[in-house]
């Protein structure tokens, strides 16, 4: 990563800390996967049902739990695994081996100028927002950010990023409603490295008249940025909404296959009881995931954390709320 430029303060220990907290209870507010268990206790095969049958309503599907479930049941049979305490150890390692290998966070190349990001998925994922919170991110790092409003189907989407750019006086490069995406992009790459930023953050439409028109539309977004420099965009940076459970797999299948996906940003985690979508994201696609929302405003943001977030599946104990 480049040395950040301008001498701003990095995130302190204290609010870095305060986004994990806020992770881990957004998270554990679904029904515990861990059920009644009390430490030391018995295992036995209703104990198993009723964590198979957690963990599917935790939305980490129905094969995965299963595979989850014969996993440590194997564990048990070979005297590995003795009492709910090691099966609640053994739980957390599996989930951890999961999660652990996609905690990858984004690294923005400084051989790269600027290093493009294009933020893309469905209508309401939160694309526009991450955007807006990843630029104040950076820029709060010292990065000399543009913004490029790529989404010229919705009238408003504009105004939104506007907003945005806004906050954290930033330029940005628009085009009027209904105007050519590409042309956007163009410009805006052309503008950004004229300028000598940093990093160019690409918001993109999430709906058009079809999915496939939508998926032509980023095709060509990335074609016309690639006459300017034939390495962009550095990332494409899937935005899902947790809280879409097994849809957002979907999702994340369908934007992999159009446009190649490099990385991911989950949002919506403060609104859904069902992490556990989160880990079938990482076991079926691997995909590195880089950021996580859990809200609105800029400091609901951070960088995936794996810890964090499986102590909030598994509802840590002893760890207070704020
Ligand atoms: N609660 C919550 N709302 C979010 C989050 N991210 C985005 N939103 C909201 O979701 C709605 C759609 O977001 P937007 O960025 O416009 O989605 P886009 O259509 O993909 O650009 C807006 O009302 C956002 O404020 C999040 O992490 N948590
Ligand atoms: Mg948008």
């Amino acid at each position: 990563m480049f040395p950040p430029r301008a001498n701003s303060p990095a995130p302190t220990t204290a609010s870095r800390s305060g986004f994990l907290g806020r992770l881990r209870h957004s998270i554990s507010r679904g029904a515990n996967w861990l059920g009644e268990w009390l430490p030391g206790g018995k295992i036995d095969e209703a104990l198993l049902e009723s964590l198979e049958e957690r963990l599917i309503q935790g939305d980490l599907g129905v094969e995965l739990a299963a595979e989850m479930v014969a996993g440590l049941r194997k564990r048990i049979d070979r005297k590995e695994v003795a009492d709910t305490t090691a099966l609640e150890a053994a739980l957390r390692a599996a989930l951890l081996e999961i999660i652990q290998p996609v905690a990858v966070p984004l690294h923005c190349d400084g051989a790269h100028r600027p290093f493009v990001v294009m933020v893309v998925g469905i209508n309401g994922s939160g694309k526009t927002t991450t955007l807006g919170k990843l630029a104040a991110r950076l820029t709060g790092e010292g990065r000399r950010v543009m913004l490029a409003a790529c989404d010229t189907f919705r009238a408003a989407a504009v105004e939104q990023l506007a907003t945005w750019a806004g906050r954290s006086d930033l330029p940005l490069v628009s085009q009027g409603t209904g105007a050519d995406p590409a042309a956007v992009a163009h410009d805006a790459l052309a503008s950004a490295r004229a300028r000598d930023m940093d990093v160019l953050l690409v918001d993109t439409a999430g709906r058009l008249h079809t999915q496939s028109h939508l998926m032509d539309e980023l095709g060509k977004v990335v074609r016309v940025m690639r006459k300017l420099d034939p390495t962009a965009p550095h990332e494409v940076l899937l935005v899902l909404d947790a809280s879409q459970g097994q849809n957002a797999l979907r999702q994340a299948e369908q934007f992999r296959g159009a446009v190649g996906v490099t990385g991911l940003a989950l949002t919506k985690l403060d609104g859904t009881a069902k992490g556990g979508i989160v880990v079938a994201i990482a076991k079926r696609l691997g995909i590195p995931i880089r950021y996580v929302g859990i809200g609105e405003q800029p400091e609901d943001f951070g960088v995936f954390d794996a810890e964090a977030f499986v102590d909030g599946l598994l509802g840590q104990r002893g760890s207070t709320p704020p």
